[in-house]
């Protein structure tokens, strides 16, 4: 038995309008029981009917509203789905809400909404998921991802996948059943052949993921160096507002600055920090131990150094941790002369990429741009890639179901009998299961739609 849920599907605040979301089997006569309609006849599917809210108990008007019937299937839920939309105002909805509720629906969990399309059939579970995404999306990148994933490219590629596998696990199968019958015997060769197809397509896969995982949650950049190299300038560059304080004072910055922001499209967080040095300020070494940390938990680091200076043990220090991360390093205020070149410290962090800036005439800022789309982009992705994995649930499935892969492939190799040989064709096949939903526990679904927000 499928209860009625309802909730208020718009922002909490102050609005235009605002939606109550009413989903399940009761959803029209709650509404035909609240809603007096100002024309005549029945409220009809995919009309918007303009009337009041009424409380039938005692005849009081709550508020005008849009009435809005959509017959199951054709619904978001695939069930009857009723939206009332009245004044967005808080009181409004939060009294039609209550009385939809004293009609008999019960108050939607978080994602309950979603859930029910993905119960129903109408979405598979990295849609639900891909929902949420949208929802949440800041940038433009982001959305696109998000708005791919729902239209179903991730759907279609695990799916071609999991048919790939499912043929193989057929001829498996039968091959186990039947052995002695005049089918087509299974060589090892065969299988060989046909599992590394499948590995390659779900390491194609995979190879999107770092990139995914970067446009979907952003990426932490923390900017450090000693005492007035420049990184607080580097911030409000990169802001394009005088968000952290500038001057020619070393320690300015005491405090770690954190803002969000978008660079070509990629969500960052850029965590300007204060300089590191010896000191005996107390408050200034706290400041010190929380650039570390900032550096420790950084995705990638930006290290100015200036180099109109020559390189101090301050600067020796700061690139003996860069050294293995994924970095940049500045020389900056090239405007004042150019006591540090490249390689003076190429050898030092090998693996970093370092450019020539002047931060105080706003030189260099294309190229770091371009370095933090590079990092995220990998060179091999491009901006237009449509099937890309960005869930980091997703991600681990996947890797899972890889993993299975070379396990049978280490079996057939070792000329192990079918029968278990077919034991990790199958968790293959399971574990891409669970991104769609295909095979996938309670638990798992809680787990997801309890992310979402209430009225989803
Ligand atoms: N000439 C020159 N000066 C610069 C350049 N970049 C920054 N400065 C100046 O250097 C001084 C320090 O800049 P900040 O951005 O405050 O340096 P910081 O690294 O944040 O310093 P702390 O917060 O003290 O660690 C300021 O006077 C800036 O105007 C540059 O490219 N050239
Ligand atoms: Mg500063």
């Amino acid at each position: 038995m499928v209860d009625t849920i309802a909730a208020i599907a718009t922002p909490y605040g102050e609005g235009g309008i605002g939606i109550i979301r009413i989903s399940g089997p009761d959803a029209l006569e709650i509404l035909n029981k609240i809603f007096v309609h100002k024309g005549n006849g029945n409220i009809q599917p995919r009309y918007a009917t303009y009337g009041s809210v009424v409380d039938p108990e005692d005849g009081v008007m709550i508020d005008e509203a849009l009435a809005i019937y959509m017959k199951a299937p054709a619904s978001y839920t695939a069930e009857d789905v009723v939206e009332i939309q009245c004044h967005g105002s808080v009181v409004s909805l939060r009294k039609i809400l209550a009385l939809v509720l004293k009609m008999g629906a019960r108050l939607s969990e978080p994602g309950e909404f979603t859930k029910r399309a993905f119960l129903n059939g109408r979405i598979d579970l990295s849609q639900a998921e891909a929902v949420m995404d949208v929802v949440k999306a800041k940038t433009d990148r982001t959305f696109d991802v998000a708005i791919s994933q729902l239209e179903g490219s991730l759907s279609g590629k695990i799916n071609e996948i999991r048919h790939h596998i499912l043929d193989l696990l057929v001829d498996i199968t039968v091959n186990i059943d039947y052995p002695d019958e005049d089918i087509e015997e299974m060589t090892y060769d065969q299988l060989q052949t046909s599992l590394s197809l499948i590995g390659e397509m779900i390491e194609k896969l995979l190879s999107t993921a770092d990139t995914g995982r970067m446009i979907r949650e952003g990426i932490r950049i923390a900017i450090v160096g000693r005492p007035n190299v420049g990184k607080s300038s580097l911030m409000n560059l990169l802001l394009k507002e005088s968000r952290a304080i500038v001057t020619e004072i070393p320690g300015t910055t005491r405090d770690t600055i954190e803002e969000a922001l978008t660079i070509r499209g990629i969500p960052v967080y850029l965590i300007d920090t204060a300089g590191i040095r010896q000191t005996g300020d107390v408050i200034e070494q706290i400041g010190i131990e929380k650039a570390k940390e900032a550096f420790n938990t950084a995705d990638y680091i930006i290290f100015i150094i200036d180099a109109s200076q020559p390189l101090n043990e301050e600067d020796l220090e700061i690139l003996s941790y860069v050294n293995g991360r994924k970095s940049l390093i500045l020389l900056n205020k090239q405007d004042k002369g150019n006591q540090v070149i490249a390689t003076d410290i190429a050898n030092k962090s090998p693996n970093s990429d370092i450019i020539y800036t002047s931060l105080i005439r706003g030189e260099g800022i294309e190229e770091i741009e371009d370095k933090i789309e590079e990092l995220v982009y990998g060179g091999e992705i491009s901006q237009e890639e449509s099937v890309m994995v960005s869930n980091v649930r997703h991600t681990e499935l996947l890797r899972k179901s890889k993993e299975a892969v070379s396990d049978a492939m280490e079996m057939v190799l070792r000329r192990e009998p079918l029968d278990i040989i077919e034991i990790d064709v199958r968790n293959a096949y399971d574990d891409l299961g669970e991104i769609t939903g295909d095979t996938v526990t309670d638990e798992i679904l809680n787990e997801v739609f309890s992310r979402f927000c209430l009225g989803k």
